[in-house]
């Protein structure tokens, strides 16, 4: 945690898991996003059991979505998570498919991108009620850059919600 507290952007990223210890997927991928020298991880939402959306014919998954704090450039933050995922197994097969781990990055500050490699605000985070549950939890000071409503009238409208369900409460200040 060498990252000075209140400096850099403020970065939330999507965690989920459905296979094999999905906990455990979830903890470590934490623990190493947190090992990094410019990340600190600053709360972790409640993490949820969800229905698959997209792909169906996979099992139910663990999601959470982590505040972190970085002095990193937006790409520079995405080739950490992409390592993690490496470390922890992530092969990519079926698109939407089944996952050891899969983290997205949705928000990185009040910027807006949209690069082939990387887009954010999350392009599909507005339509998918196990993002924008635990996302609720952490969000804190932060604004969706481009949002007329706040997000919790997103959730409001959104179908699925019945599909996510609580697994246990966050690790960290929650
Ligand atoms: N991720 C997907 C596709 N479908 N469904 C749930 N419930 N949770 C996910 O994290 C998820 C998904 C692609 O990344
Ligand atoms: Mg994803
Ligand atoms: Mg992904």
């Amino acid at each position: 945690m060498n990252v000075v507290a209140n400096s850099g952007v403020l970065a939330f990223i999507a965690l989920g898991s459905n296979m094999g210890d999905r906990e455990k997927h979830l903890q470590s991928a934490l623990q190493m996003l947190g090992e990094h020298p410019r990340i600190q991880v600053l709360r972790l939402s409640s993490i949820y059991e969800t229905e698959p959306v997209g792909y169906l014919d996979q099992p139910a998954f663990l999601n959470a979505v982590a505040a972190v704090r970085t002095d990193m450039k937006a790409g520079e933050l995405l080739g950490a998570m992409l390592d993690a995922e490496l470390k922890l197994g992530r092969t990519r097969d079926i698109r939407f498919g089944p996952r050891t781990i899969d983290l997205d990055l949705l928000l990185f500050g009040s910027e807006v991108l949209t690069e082939p490699e990387l887009i954010v605000p999350h392009p599909r985070m507005l339509e998918r009620a196990f993002v924008l549950v635990p996302l609720l939890d952490v969000l804190e000071e932060a604004a969706v850059p481009g949002l007329e409503e706040p997000l919790s009238a997103y959730l409001d409208g959104l179908e699925g919600k019945e599909g996510v369900t609580r697994w246990n409460t966050g690790l960290t200040n929650n």
